[in-house]
């Protein structure tokens, strides 16, 4: 390359510093309140935030582009931290046993429910994986989503497993954190024989590690999952490669996986219906969110409400997510679950916001996400909103305006 050739990319290079006005900001930035300014801008630089606050606090900057935002309201962008979005297959059909009146645990334990999809999952091509679970991407996407937590758990074989976090990976437009979920069944090989299974998903976890694709370690312990001490083996192996754990935690009943989870210092407990106060207090004490699912709730209509007002009380942090999986919520749009959140579980839209922004990046360990505050990451949505409550208020409705990823609207 010619010098003057490399002085070109150099500049080229260079962060492009970016002007984003005529802004109502819901910041986030403080641990309370919504963080509002009125007539504010956001000063991004290259994929960070420079500068955020009320316009005419900024002095005159030296910026390669200036964009007005026409008045919308801008909000971080969303974090959906609990997904399952790479399977093959659907469940249309179970949706209809349910409502022929079989339960959820019925389902399973005939064979469908997970398995179901494991066998889908193991038919499907990587190209017919990869284009499904892009697409379903892309809808989160259009909802205002930059980071997205993606699971693994519909293969549960070593060459399965790694195929689905593969392709997570791959997937294009956000921010994607995968975490394995070998231990999310018994697969049909291994039946009668779960230990054996456990000894399996233990045994893969370096290989997966070493290539890169686990940021976290999950597991389903229920009375249709892994025991408590099944559960404690994998998160053990996960210690030991020095990755996070996090919880698919008293879904359907209470197995006391939050305390356990909690002595590993779990990121997150997931679901958390039939929590007891000893699991909340393990959470309180251990700085672990509560990753609220009010699509699976609502979806297996459940009636145990996961216990709002002693996580508040106990100031444990609470984040929302889609969940979206094909057996119990189906669902690729955040923004119902802030209805749905606030509907159901009675949060503030302040609290459901919060839980899809702040709370969620702290339930993938990523403090440079989730707020609006200079040195994070610009991403950041501009919604058809006067206020941010309104994006709780409305459902099926989709007042994204424009996405911020990294500082680039797309
Ligand atoms: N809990 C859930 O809600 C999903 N996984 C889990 O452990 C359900 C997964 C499925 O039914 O396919
Ligand atoms: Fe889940």
């Amino acid at each position: 390359m010619s010098v003057a050739a490399a002085k070109v990319h150099a500049v080229d290079a260079a962060p492009q510093r970016v002007l984003w006005r005529h802004a109502r900001i819901a910041s986030f930035a403080a641990d309370t309140g919504w963080g509002l300014i009125d007539a504010g801008a956001i000063l991004t630089e290259g994929d960070r935030i420079a500068w955020v606050g009320a316009e005419a606090e900024l002095a005159p900057q030296d910026v390669a582009a200036e964009r007005s935002l026409g008045g919308a309201l801008v909000t971080p962008g969303l974090i959906d931290a609990h997904t399952h979005l790479v399977y093959g297959g659907d469940r249309a059909r179970e949706f209809e046993m349910r409502l022929e009146g079989a339960t959820y645990e019925q389902i399973a334990k005939a064979g469908g429910g997970i398995r179901s999809t494991v066998a889908a999952t193991r038919m499907a091509s990587e190209l017919e994986l990869r284009a499904s679970a892009q697409a379903r991407l892309d809808a989160l996407i259009r909802e205002g989503v930059t980071t997205v937590e993606i699971k693994s758990g519909y293969g549960l074989s070593l060459e399965s497993e790694r195929r689905c976090l593969e392709v997570a990976r791959a997937l294009r437009g956000a921010c994607v954190r995968t975490t394995y979920l070998g231990a999310h069944a018994v697969p049909p090989e291994f039946h009668g024989r779960p230990d054996d299974y456990v000894d399996l998903v233990i045994g893969w976890m370096p290989e997966l590690r070493d290539a890169g694709l686990i940021d976290a370690v999950d597991a389903f312990c229920e009375s249709i999952g892994f025991t408590p001490e099944q559960t404690r083996r994998v998160f053990a192996a996960a210690r030991e490669l020095e990755l996070p754990v996090k919880l698919h935690a008293e879904q359907l009943s209470d197995q006391g996986g939050a305390q356990l989870a909690c002595e590993f210092g779990a990121l997150s407990c997931d679901h958390l219906e039939h929590v007891s106060p000893a699991g909340i207090d393990a959470m309180r004490r251990s700085g672990t969110v509560a990753l609220l699912l009010p699509g699976a709730y609502y979806f297996l209509r459940e009636t145990a409400l996961p216990p709002i007002a002693a996580l508040r009380e106990a100031g444990v942090p609470i984040a929302i997510a889609t969940d979206h999986n094909p057996g119990t919520s189906p669902t690729l749009s955040p923004l119902l679950m802030l209805n749905m959140a606030c509907t159901l579980f009675r949060m503030t839209p302040e609290e459901a916001l919060r839980g899809l922004t702040v709370n969620a990046a702290r339930a993938l360990g990523l403090p440079d996400r989730g707020r609006l505050s200079p040195g994070l990451r610009a991403d950041f949505c501009a919604w058809d909103a006067g206020h941010p409550n309104e994006l709780a208020y409305y459902f099926g409705r989709n007042p994204l305006r424009e996405r911020v990823f990294g500082g680039v609207a797309s």
